[in-house]
């Protein structure tokens, strides 16, 4: 698996900087429907009446050490379609790490977001994601993207291989504020 003394080889793996696509043997791939995403919106009358097939987010991801190993990093993407459910836009499910001190690097490809970010006090805050713009997500801080924009939304993501996700938080109590399309622009309410 190694190379060799003095070789010279190719690393095997893409990262699109424009579409922000990885390309590589090991890139795992995970799409997210709206039946999947069942108590994550306020509205959940109006989620489960929309198409269940509609694809809200996709996910690549290159994950080259175990998961949980120390000191590894893990690379990654995702693409979340315009649209909403009701007047709240398409959102990532979001998540604390499972290991909370944890931390990740988030930045904008494509499209134009919002980074919503809530801490345990309960203060929920968030972050314009456009092309190009990057975030850093502290510790013991649950964090979460939606598309407000009209065209697909990419970001790029790096996190520590020993992170893990805890969506159990985030699926029994949300996050403490909710963003909504209000008067034609997005804000927390
Ligand atoms: C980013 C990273 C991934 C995460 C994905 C989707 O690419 O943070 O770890 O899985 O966004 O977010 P979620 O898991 O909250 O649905
Ligand atoms: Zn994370």
């Amino acid at each position: 698996m190694y190379p060799t003394h003095k070789q010279i080889i190719e690393s095997g793996l893409v990262f699109e900087s424009n579409t922000g696509k990885l390309r590589g043997d090991e890139i795992i791939e995970v799409s997210r429907y709206l039946k999947d995403l069942k108590g994550i919106f306020e509205d959940e009358t109006k989620r489960a009446q929309l198409d269940q097939e509609s694809l809200i987010y996709q996910v690549q991801m290159y994950l080259p050490e175990e998961t949980g190993a120390p000191g590894g990093l893990y690379f990654g993407n995702t693409t979340i379609f315009p649209g909403k459910v009701g007047n709240e836009y398409f959102m990532t499910k979001g998540h604390f790490h499972a290991q909370e001190d944890r931390t990740e690097y988030y930045w904008g490809i494509r499209g134009k977001g919002m980074l919503i970010l809530m801490d345990r006090n309960g203060n929920t805050w968030a972050e314009k994601m456009t092309v190009g713009s990057l975030h850093y997500i502290r510790p013991h801080i649950a964090h979460r993207v939606a598309n407000v924009g009209k065209n697909p939304l990419v970001f790029g993501a790096c996190w520590p291989s020993d992170a893990g996700h805890n969506y159990n938080d985030i699926s029994k109590n949300g996050f403490t504020a909710r963003l909504k399309e209000i008067n034609g622009k997005p804000q927390l309410v």
